[in-house]
């Protein structure tokens, strides 16, 4: 970790600390942040965790979910405590456009910044930054930035569970992105008694009537299959939204329903929101949609799950995503895989 010993020794003593993780925070950005909380909280420094925009409902039996502000509840009232924090951290993302309206105020601030992430192509934003794209998730790398710190011994449950939430998320419930290196982790885990069975049913088996009617619409009414270029599309329009009511978590995960489907390598959910519409992109194997969020798409994120935006009309973009995958894409799509075990 780069400046690792300045941040040792700031944190010898007590600090004002922000906490910040990405917009639309999901399991992992939520997790790392109330896992480091619960940490930093044992070495008597002030710690706010505040959260761009609001968090899912799905986790609100966190300990200490209640104590994260939102910040775009709570603009002015979060803008004075991050002016007078002395430090903080950026987790879960790489860039400060993934904070939103929290953007200005952050790049404003002289704290000592810490990114903690794991995503592609880190932007230069942070004075210590830890950094590492083959972690399985920004909560898998709080755990070893506590080890790090020398700190094993404060490991407790809060900590623990809340690491554990954003280490489901973020593979899957272990069906992607783990290591042995995740796995020795997650060992250790277990063997200071956190329940696998329990955090993964509160995770995992947790949809609302509400979002499950949506999946079924999503796949029922607005999959669309390219089956020559092994590729999913689920679109969404305004139209859908106000029906449905859509409101922001409600479509977590719909993306990942067009994987299970065979053969499938590549999936998009497109959504039209007010002003712009969103890419959620993701692939399996070697196929990269950060590569096609990036080059196409002004986002990235990771080779398997990515997102991007375009200030165009609906159709226009699902046109577009269709006519890069045909022209582009094809080949790579449809080569064969050679399973070998
Ligand atoms: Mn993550």
């Amino acid at each position: 970790m780069q400046n690792f010993e300045t941040l040792k020794s700031l944190l010898s003593s007590p600090k004002r600390i922000v906490i910040t993780a990405h917009a639309n925070p999901d399991g992992d950005a939520l997790g790392s942040s109330l896992g480091l909380y619960h940490y930093l909280k044992q070495l008597g420094h002030r710690i706010t965790v505040i959260m761009p925009t609001e968090i899912p409902d799905f986790l609100s039996w966190m300990k200490d979910y209640d104590q994260v502000l939102v910040y775009e509840n709570t603009r002015l009232f979060s803008s004075n405590i991050v002016k007078e924090a002395e430090i903080i951290f950026s987790l879960d993302y790489n860039s400060l456009s993934r904070t939103e309206l929290m953007r200005s105020v952050l790049k404003e601030s002289t704290a000592f910044k810490v990114m903690i992430d794991h995503h592609l192509d880190p932007d230069d934003f942070c004075q210590a930054v830890l950094s590492d794209t083959t972690a399985s998730s920004t909560c898998q790398l709080v755990y070893e930035f506590i080890e790090m710190m020398g700190d094993a011994t404060l490991f407790n449950k809060d900590i623990l569970n809340a690491l554990y939430v954003g280490i489901l998320t973020d593979t899957g419930g272990f069906r992607y992105a783990t290591s042995s290196r995740l796995f020795n982790i997650v060992a250790s885990m277990l063997e200071y008694g956190i329940d696998n069975n329990k955090l993964s049913d509160l995770v995992f088996n947790a949809y609302t009537v509400k979002s499950f009617n949506l999946l079924a619409y999503c796949i029922s009414e607005c999959l669309e299959i390219m089956e020559d270029c092994n590729t999913g599309i689920i679109a969404l329009s305004q139209a859908d939204h106000k029906k449905y009511n859509i409101q922001r978590g409600d479509l977590e995960g719909v993306v990942n329903f067009i994987l299970k489907i065979q053969k499938i390598r590549c999936a998009v959910l497109i959504t039209e929101r007010r002003e712009i519409v969103k890419l959620s992109m993701r692939s399996k194997g070697d196929f990269s949609v950060q590569e096609i969020c990036a080059n196409y798409f002004n986002g990235g994120g990771h080779k398997n799950a990515s997102g991007g935006a375009m200030k165009k009309p609906l159709k226009f973009v699902v046109n577009t995503f269709k006519e890069l995958i045909q022209t582009e894409y094809k080949a790579e799509l449809t080569k064969d895989v050679v399973l070998e075990f």
